[in-house]
């Protein structure tokens, strides 16, 4: 079964998925080895790893070592084409949107992709918006790009349209990393409803009633990272993961 598929099972039989995002040029190795280990027992369904640009880690050597300790499937979140490594199992293959900044909607992809094939990562084509979010975030500032007002929920939509209907198989809003102001329930209920692509959110979401309700508004996935640089008790993250899968919770 592909990467992707699994991810979308997360959704029809959990009500919805949790991915861990690690940033190994943020938080120390012993640290994210810890959560890698522990997130398969916490029931999270995937593990993101990215940077916004890498200025300590060995990026592949991260990737092989949280490898090593999971049999969670690995995803490459890539910050840049010089975060393609083989040790992943699949790549977020995203395209900038809602930015018009060619580098980053398609000069990276051409320059990526032959990496990627030639790495055997299965490609997951996302379509990423970036929603403002009440600071400068480091993907608004490295892209240059001006993110969607948070209000503007129709801005959005058509967006995540233009993503379904380009065949890309995700839609990610995303608010940043350490995003003051996490991606409105309102915005993510408007997109939910006018385009029938899967929604991953990311960006400020530190609560369990943050992520069940963005889940409740139509998200198929919640991304968190920060939370876990600053605060990396295990406890908090089984109560995220379960927040990210109502129907396992009504079970439970
Ligand atoms: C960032 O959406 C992800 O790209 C996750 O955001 O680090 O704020 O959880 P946080």
């Amino acid at each position: 079964m592909s990467i992707y598929q699994r991810l979308l099972n997360s959704k029809s039989r959990y009500g919805g998925g949790f991915l861990l995002l690690l940033d190994p040029d943020r938080i120390e190795q012993r640290e994210y080895l810890r959560l890698a280990e522990a997130a398969q027992e916490c029931r999270v369904d995937g593990i993101l790893v990215g940077s916004s640009f890498v200025l300590k880690s060995n990026f592949a050597q991260a990737v092989q070592a949280i490898k090593e300790v999971t049999d969670l499937p690995v995803i490459i979140f890539p910050g840049s084409i010089t975060q393609i490594t083989h040790h992943a199992d699949a790549i977020l293959f995203t395209s900038l949107l809602s930015g018009r900044n060619p580098t980053y909607l398609i000069d990276e992809q051409v320059k990526g992709a032959p990496l990627i094939k030639q790495a055997g990562l299965e490609p997951i084509p996302t379509g990423y918006l970036l929603i403002e979010s009440g600071n400068l975030t480091s993907v608004q500032y490295m892209s240059g790009c001006t993110p969607i007002p948070n209000s503007k929920y129709e801005i959005a939509a058509a967006h995540a349209l233009a993503a379904q209907y380009l065949g890309m198989k995700f839609v990610y809003l995303e608010a940043g990393s350490g995003a003051r102001t996490p991606v409105q329930v309102e915005m993510i209920r408007e997109v939910a409803s006018y385009a029938s692509i899967p929604i991953i959110v990311g960006g400020g979401l530190h609560s369990p009633e943050a992520v069940a309700a963005r889940i409740d508004a139509g998200a198929s996935l919640v991304v968190v990272g920060n939370h876990f640089e600053n605060d990396a008790r295990l406890t908090h993250l089984r109560e995220l993961v379960a927040a990210a899968h109502p129907i396992q919770s009504v079970n439970v």
